[in-house]
């Protein structure tokens, strides 16, 4: 059973990206065969959006790639020249921890093209919102090398390809995956028409970024906001994050575009983050992030997916973030929901500190409500 969606929230999936790969010998003696960045994760989060009906209650959408010209937007052309070279010779490595197989520059260009198409279709108005549950993610390539299973970096080239052609002005980039949004903020990080936050777990990859006086530099000082959050933060942690600094900051800097890498590693059972949110919670967050939008741009939001590596969970958190985008509300329990129950979800005092000093930072104690 599902109660009818409220607004008309496009869904962009394909076939294609669960047969990518993404697989690195550790070591002598481990594997193959061990990757943390699997197709099966994510399929299960396309698989359980059919088998409860959502899927009828959303606006099937459909990537074409983007093209190399697109890449150049931000990647360097010796990047994309050995990107092309590998991916038509069997594969290799983009950079760290990045490998590909035959063709996954095709698949990563299919990638950044869906998240491209999801951002489209807001923008021409034939959706209220979208998600693009896409693989590879992209959010740690930078613009000369793959990072963190990232070849391409779907959601700045999205953003770029949207200002060059689409004519927006201004556009945030919000960023809840568990590691920091280091792509988006290289690429946007003098740009003063980009505003880009990251919730990250603090120091946990890329190590050594994300740090909360990274906030941006020459005209684009002040459009970097990093919220380096305490491992083992839960709700109230990122529930202070966004009412002491996300909505703040985008109120002030008055988008016309709201942006999403939307990643689930924040998730409670995730095996590479130390967070504990809950489905709900991502449902909360989608909500907040939603009404931002609806005051400040029209309801224009499209998030694109990144990380979450727990095939258990990611699902129910992904198919909250559709109930919540749509309004549809299936019947389907999360299995996982005693989460939301932990004591440590509460807000500490070393949590709410580092949102103290984000909000000094970046002078936003004193910006008020709508
Ligand atoms: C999209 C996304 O969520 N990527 C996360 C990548 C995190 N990978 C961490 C793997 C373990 C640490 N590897 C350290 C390599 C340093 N050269
Ligand atoms: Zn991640």
């Amino acid at each position: 059973m599902v109660n009818p969606a409220q607004r008309r929230t496009g869904f962009l999936s394909d076939d294609r990206y669960f047969v990518h790969r993404t697989e690195e010998m550790l070591g002598p003696y481990v594997g193959p065969g061990l990757a943390f960045e699997t197709p099966a994760g994510k399929r299960l989060i396309r698989e359980l959006v059919r088998t409860t009906g959502l899927d009828e209650h959303l606006v099937a959408l459909a990537p074409t790639p983007l093209e190399r010209a697109d890449l150049l937007r931000f990647h360097t052309p010796e990047y994309v020249d050995r990107l092309e070279q590998l991916s038509a010779t069997g594969g290799g490595s983009a950079g760290e921890e990045t490998m590909f197989g035959p063709g996954g520059l095709e698949t990563a260009m299919l990638s950044a093209g869906g998240t491209y198409e999801a951002v489209r279709a807001v923008v021409a108005g034939e959706v209220d919102n979208a998600y693009a549950l896409v693989r590879p993610p992209g959010h740690h390539a930078e613009r000369d090398w793959g990072r963190g299973y990232c070849l391409l970096a779907n959601l700045t080239l999205a953003a770029l390809k949207a200002r060059a052609e689409l004519g927006v002005g201004r556009v945030v980039i919000l960023d809840w995956d568990v590691h920091h949004g280091n792509g988006a903020e290289q690429a946007f990080y003098e740009d003063p028409d980009v505003l880009t936050i990251s919730l990250h777990q603090d120091r946990l990859y890329p190590r050594d970024s994300g740090m909360v006086e990274h906030i941006g530099s020459g005209a684009g000082t002040g459009a970097n906001i990093n919220v380096p959050l305490p491992g083992g933060s839960g709700r109230g942690a990122y529930v202070d994050a966004f009412e002491r600094v996300v909505e703040p900051a985008v109120r002030r800097f008055s988008p016309d575009l709201v942006l999403v890498s939307s990643g689930f590693d924040a998730g409670g059972l995730d095996p590479l983050g130390r967070m504990l949110l809950a489905a709900q919670t991502f449902g909360e967050l989608t909500q907040r992030v939603r009404l931002l939008a609806e005051d400040l741009c029209g309801g224009r939001l499209a998030m694109t997916h990144e990380g979450g590596y727990s095939e258990l969970h990611a699902p129910f958190c992904g198919l909250r973030v559709l109930e919540e985008l749509s309004g549809a509300a299936t019947s389907v329990a999360d299995p996982f929901s005693y989460l939301s129950g932990y004591p440590a979800q509460a807000l500490a005092a070393h949590q709410s500190a580092v949102v103290d000093e984000v909000v000094a930072v970046h002078g936003l104690a004193s910006v008020t409500g709508p």
